[in-house]
C-alpha cells in the first residue's frame, strides 16, 4: 500500500531542512508522483535507455537510488542481457525500503549499497542513471561527480541525468515555479504544504540553468548531450560518452 504523504500538512512554527530520513522514506514513493511532473515518463524512459545502452557484461548504476524505482526500470533489460546492477543512497531508510522493494527483481544481480555517491567507484558501466539526485550535492562538487561517471562509463555508454532546473530569465523562471505549484496542488498539495516543503528544500536542492549542465557534460568528456525530455522546470538528459 502507498502511503500518502502528509508531511507538510501541520503547520511548524520552524521549518527545518529536508531530510530523507525514516517519515520521507515511508511516503516517497507518493511525494515523488505528486511533486515531479512527469516522473513516470522518466521511469519508462529509464526501460528504453538501458535495453539501448545496457552491455552484456557491463554494468549499470543508479545513484541516489531511493526506493529503487529507477534500477527496477532497468532490470529486465539488465536480467536480458546479464549486466549487474548497482544501486547506490545515503540514506539507511530508503536503502532499507529499496531492499525490499529489489526482491521483486527477478534474474538479475544488484549491488545494494547504502554509500555516498562520491565515494562510488564507478567501472565498466554501460548505463548509469542519476534521477534526481545530482542537485543535492554541493554545486562545487557536482563536476568530480560527473567525471567519475564519464571516466567509469565505456565508450558508448550513457549517462541518464533528471533534474529540475532553473531559468536565467526571470519571469521564465517566475512562470514555471507557478505552474509547478499549479501542478503540485492539482496533486491534492496545499498551499501550507507547498510553502513549507519549499522552505524545507531551500538550501538543500540547489537548481542550475540547463546550460550549466549541458557545459558541464560536455566539460568533463561526454560527446554526444541532449535534452530526451521536459516537462516544465524538470528535464531529464541523456549523455553519451
Ligand atoms: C528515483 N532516483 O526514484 N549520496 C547518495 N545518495 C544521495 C546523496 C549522496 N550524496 N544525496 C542525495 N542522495 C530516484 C529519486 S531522490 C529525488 C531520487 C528527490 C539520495 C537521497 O537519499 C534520495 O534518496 C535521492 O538521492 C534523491 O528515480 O527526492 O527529489
Amino acid at each position: 500500500m502507498i502511503q500518502r504523504d502528509q508531511i507538510y500538512s501541520e503547520d511548524y512554527d520552524l521549518v527545518e531542512g529536508f531530510r530523507f530520513d525514516k517519515g520521507v522514506a515511508s511516503v516517497f514513493s507518493d511525494m515523488i508522483r505528486r511533486s515531479v511532473p512527469g516522473y513516470g515518463m522518466v521511469l519508462s524512459l529509464v526501460g528504453v535507455l538501458a535495453e539501448r545502452y545496457l552491455q552484456s557484461g557491463g554494468r549499470g548504476y543508479d545513484l541516489g537510488a531511493s526506493l529503487g524505482a529507477s534500477t527496477l526500470a532497468m532490470a529486465a533489460a539488465a536480467a536480458e542481457r546479464g549486466a549487474a546492477l548497482v544501486a547506490v543512497d545515503n540514506s539507511p531508510s530508503m536503502v532499507e525500503r529499496c531492499r525490499e522493494n529489489l526482491k521483486t527483481a527477478q534474474g538479475v544481480e544488484i549491488d545494494l549499497r547504502c554509500e555516498d555517491i562520491r565515494q562510488t567507484v564507478i567501472h565498466s558501466a554501460s548505463f548509469v542513471t542519476m534521477n534526481f539526485t545530482l542537485q543535492f550535492l554541493p554545486i562545487e562538487e557536482r563536476e568530480q561527480q560527473l567525471r567519475s561517471v564519464a571516466e567509469g562509463l565505456q565508450p558508448g555508454g550513457a549517462l541518464m541525468l533528471s533534474e529540475k532546473i532553473r531559468f536565467e530569465d526571470p519571469e521564465q523562471q517566475q512562470r514555471m515555479e507557478s505552474l509547478h505549484h499549479a501542478f503540485k496542488r492539482a496533486n491534492g498539495y496545499s498551499e501550507l504544504e507547498i510553502s513549507q516543503k519549499r522552505s524545507a528544500l531551500e538550501a538543500v536542492l540547489i537548481t542550475e540553468t540547463l546550460e550549466q549542465h549541458f557545459e558541464r557534460l560536455h566539460g568533463v568528456g561526454f560527446k554526444q548531450v541532449e535534452v530526451i525530455f521536459q516537462t516544465l522546470n524538470f528535464v531529464s538528459i541523456l549523455a553519451v560518452r
